[in-house]
């Protein structure tokens, strides 16, 4: 029998796509699903030709070197790739894939969730409830901030902002949006171009924060950024935690100047800043974007099937470098 191509699994994927790895590699695990530093991907992964990993995985030069020349690929199942040293592993024919567009639908849900229940303030609501501690319906209980005639400004007008887009309208929102360029006006369909991100967050009643995370734009939500909402605005993030400055949006959360925040990504996860735990006005979710059956499967198989295609001489559509 031909000997399969060896691959090494960093997290734990989903039973189906384990079991499609399984049929088309020598496959080792990280058998219980733990966040490997770089130094045990390293012992772990050695002589591996493929490297499956999630953003929780650093994979840096020194990673991509100490597996070379074996590595072949790593599939990473996110569509973010701020975890991996792309250039590095470009200049050493590694192939990095992705999983654009199947978690987009997925990920604009969970902005969704996060919009409506910052707005209307569904922690607390599920708190007072949960703790016994509803003394029954009262004229000013709990009182939100509605979406309809609102503004939405998408920072990161992408494939995931779009689909949070077309979410957003049927609630009455009006969309803004800044991205480096402005789209096609098929893609923006209606929404209204900001070309600086301050003239954005000028408008933004509900700030919503779907931009790829790349260097250039970390820290882009500080302190005078956060100074130029509107009154009572609302910020939402389910991109990547470090495009925001924390002192400064738990500044603003504590003294309200913005009415709340929503938030899936944190700066070092899981280890977020302590003082979001304290806030009523912020509601937090674990990072569940993508987190979906379906969409969870979708990624895995276009990771596989990205692979077949490199081993077949395709390229595959999902291929970063
Ligand atoms: C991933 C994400 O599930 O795709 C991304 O970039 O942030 C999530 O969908 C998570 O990062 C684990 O890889």
């Amino acid at each position: 029998a031909q000997e399969l191509p060896r691959a090494y699994l960093c997290r734990r994927f989903t039973p189906t796509v384990e079991a499609a790895m399984q049929d088309r590699y020598d496959l080792r695990k990280n058998e219980d699903d733990s966040i490997l530093p770089p130094d045990r991907i390293i012992a772990n992964a050695r002589g591996a030709q493929v490297l499956f990993v999630s953003a929780t995985e650093t994979i840096s030069a020194p990673v991509l070197q100490a597996l070379s020349p074996t590595l072949k690929s790593v599939a990473t199942l996110s569509v973010g790739y701020d975890h991996i040293d792309v250039a590095v592993a470009r200049a050493m024919g590694i192939k990095i894939l992705h999983t654009p567009d199947v978690l987009s639908d997925a990920c604009a849900e969970i902005a969704m969730m996060l919009m409506l229940n910052a707005c209307r303030r569904g922690y607390e609501a599920d708190r007072m409830v949960r703790s016994n501690q509803w003394p029954g319906w009262s004229p000013t209980q709990l009182l939100g901030r509605g979406l309809t005639g609102r503004r939405l400004v998408i920072f990161g007008m992408g494939r995931i902002g779009r689909e949070i887009a077309a979410r957003a309208r049927p609630f009455g929102l009006e969309i803004h949006y800044h991205n480096r360029s402005r789209l096609a006006p098929e893609q923006e369909r209606g929404a209204i171009y900001h070309a600086t991100l301050d003239e954005a967050v000028k408008v933004a009643d509900i700030l919503m924060i779907a931009a790829p995370g790349s260097p250039g734009i970390k820290g882009a939500i500080n302190a005078s950024r956060i100074a130029l909402l509107p009154a009572n605005a609302v910020v939402v993030n389910i991109s990547r935690g470090d495009l925001i400055v924390d002192d400064a949006l738990i500044a603003a959360l504590v003294s309200n100047q913005i009415f709340a925040a929503g938030l899936d990504v944190f700066a070092n996860e899981p280890l977020i800043d302590p003082r979001y735990r304290t806030l009523d006005n912020v509601f937090l979710t674990p990072h569940i974007g993508s987190a979906t059956h379906e969409t969870r499967d979708a990624m895995g198989w276009l990771l596989i099937n990205g692979l077949d295609d490199l081993m077949h001489g395709r390229r595959p559509p999902n291929l970063l470098a």
